[in-house]
């Protein structure tokens, strides 16, 4: 006699799916209208975790975080009307930086759909713009194919896939048939580089003056590839700045990042420069950071990125470990160039003169005191999830980052409030890690309702607010780019230690140079989740946007005001290192 087929209710059979793929824990927020979906939560309780949020947007950005880190889908929850639009922040954040998400959005029950129902949207076209895939479902019984669909989308496109679920198709008993091919999904099968390509890109390095490699998050099982291929052509590398910690920060010829957070070093070699390899890599800001007359030879595994951002004299279109090891191997290692050398030797004034405020005792704080501190105490598989404003640039330039340890930030999209849900995700995903949450006094306020997640769940990570008193980032655009009147930066000195005292986590202040050793000491030891309030300087970081060093082109008295301000005495423009290095002297 036949069986009768089991039955599962269709949120169940969702839920089984998604654990199919790997998943063991969601993050989000209930809602009435996701009763059908917590009641299968409670009943795979022993397989799958909810992490209970306190903002639907910290889930989505926990997830997009989480996702960045681990590089498999996550995800998010959020309940019909508010709790959709809520998601919506975080959802933006894993589009922008290709982080593979699935968001689970609950729906008013069908008969209520369409006729101005309480909390009743129409959620379809809010996450039009966000989503690689987004459906509603209409049916129970397609459910939990509908997830498996969105799963494999959100991989193969790298970014979000939404679902929206009416209450009444979770509810509903379907037949439990339905088997994911989860465990058989396979990862791209990428081309090989074109030999002549290879061939070509060697030549044009091997003419060039001053080539440099230019490299970013595509390059990231790359790092020993770069180092050959920098080695063998004695190419400085320069990277993105999400792309920091795939060589590490000590690597003598890693010069760091470009761009606004980034060191003089770096953002020198972009302007000097006659040939970029670039790899992997789609900034948007690369208009404006290389000579517009260097020659690109771009790697890329997107064909639709080669030559998106600047001209390409040659295009691979390759996966850059296997691209960067053919380029390795074609002739014989070159002497180090003059711009090489000259590299090299800015990068190492540039860290002698930042380590030189590391003993500073001024009062509010500098901020190197406080990275030293960081670089001490962080372990050697430590997380960091950093925030938006000017702890982007701190950390580029301060935080000597190990291949071993891992670090996200809000990087496309670069949405404040990130430090702490990525925080969350971070010590969800890997619990037996140290985790550091960096943030502003700004983007720590966002968010900082998170603190009452990482104490509900005893999640031990140590977050670090660095209040300046001020939406810094802007301000300085305020002032040095716009030269306007501040307008709206001001913030007022919030006691943020006995704010994590109240809720529930242990605070700390930092106000004097004798507190930071014995605070990071305690946070490292203490229990559960720790806050640590920093009392930092007004004064912004040194610019590299508005940098004026170079008296062989820049008017001296604005050159003199600059060093001034900055304590630069003992900086040097790249061209004297250039000079230098020309006259035998590097
Ligand atoms: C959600 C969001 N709102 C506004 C901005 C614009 N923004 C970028 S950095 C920044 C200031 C950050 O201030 P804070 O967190 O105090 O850090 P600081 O720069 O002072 O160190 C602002 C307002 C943003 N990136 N994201
Ligand atoms: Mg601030």
């Amino acid at each position: 006699m036949a069986e009768q087929a089991k039955t599962i209710k269709a949120a169940d059979a969702a839920l089984k799916v998604i654990e199919e793929w790997g998943v063991d824990h969601l993050y989000g927020y209930p809602g009435g209208s996701f009763d059908d979906i917590m009641n299968a939560l409670h009943n795979r309780q022993n397989t799958m975790k909810f992490v209970q949020v306190r903002h639907e947007e910290a889930g989505a950005l926990s997830a997009a975080a989480e996702a960045k880190l681990t590089g498999k889908i996550s995800v998010a929850i959020g309940s019909a009307g508010p709790g959709a639009v809520h998601l919506l922040n975080g959802l933006y954040d894993a589009k922008h930086d290709h982080a593979p998400v699935l968001a689970l959005v609950a729906q008013v029950p069908q008969a209520r759909m369409n006729i101005d129902f309480f909390q009743a949207i129409d959620e379809g076209p809010i996450f039009d713009d966000v989503a690689v895939f987004n459906r509603t479902a209409t049916t129970a019984e397609n459910l939990p194919g509908l997830i498996d669909t969105a799963i494999r989308q959100a991989y193969k496109y790298h970014g979000v896939s939404v679902v929206i679920i009416p209450k009444n198709l979770g509810w509903t008993d379907i037949a439990d048939t339905y088997q994911s091919n989860a465990k058989n999904h396979l990862a791209p099968l990428y081309p090989q580089p074109d030999p002549v390509a290879i061939d070509k890109a060697a030549e044009l390095i091997k003419a060039a003056k001053s080539p440099m490699v230019y490299f970013g998050i595509g390059a990231k099982n790359a790092s020993p590839e770069l180092k050959a291929v920098s080695e063998k052509f004695k190419m400085p590398l320069v990277s993105s700045v999400i792309a920091k910690g795939i060589v590490e920060d000590t690597y003598p010829a890693y010069i760091g990042s470009t761009g606004r957070p980034a060191g003089k070093p770096g953002v020198e070699l972009g302007f000097s420069t006659d040939l970029i390899l670039w790899v992997g890599n789609d900034v948007p800001f690369s208009i404006f950071l290389f000579n517009k007359r260097a020659k690109v030879i771009q790697i890329d595994i997107d064909n639709e990125k080669l030559g998106k951002r600047h001209n390409v004299e040659v295009p691979i279109l390759a996966d850059a470990k296997t691209a960067l090891a053919a380029l390795a191997a074609k002739g014989d290692e070159l002497q180090p160039s003059n711009f090489y050398r000259a590299a090299i030797a800015n990068k190492n004034d540039w860290r002698k003169w930042q380590d030189g405020f590391a003993t500073d005792k001024e009062q509010p704080l500098r901020p190197e005191p406080i990275f030293a501190a960081l670089n001490k105490y962080a372990d050697d598989d430590a997380v960091f999830g950093v925030d938006v404003g000017n702890v982007n640039i701190n950390f580029m330039r301060l935080l000597d980052l190990k291949t071993t340890q891992k670090w996200t930030t809000s990087g496309q999209y670069a949405s404040m409030g990130y430090g702490l849900p990525a925080a969350v995700a971070a010590k969800v995903a890997f619990p037996e890690r140290q985790v550091f949450s960096l943030s502003g006094d700004g983007g720590f306020a966002m968010m900082s309702q998170e603190l009452l997640t990482e104490v509900k769940y005893g999640l031990k990570t140590i977050n670090v607010v660095f209040s300046n008193e001020t939406l810094g980032y802007i301000e300085a655009e305020q002032a040095d780019d716009t030269h306007q009147p501040l307008s709206g930066v001001d913030l007022p000195d919030t006691d943020w230690a006995t704010v994590a005292e109240g809720m529930g986590a242990k605070g700390f202040t930092i106000r004097t140079f004798d507190d930071i050793d014995k605070v990071f000491k305690a946070a490292v030891a203490a229990e559960g989740p720790v806050l640590i309030d920093v009392k930092l300087t007004h004064d912004m970081p040194f610019t590299t946007e508005h940098m004026f060093i170079d008296k062989a082109w820049q008017d001296a008295a604005k050159v003199d005001e600059f060093v001034k301000k900055y304590q630069a005495e003992d900086l040097k423009p790249f061209s004297a290192y250039l000079k230098d290095a020309e006259a035998g002297k590097l």
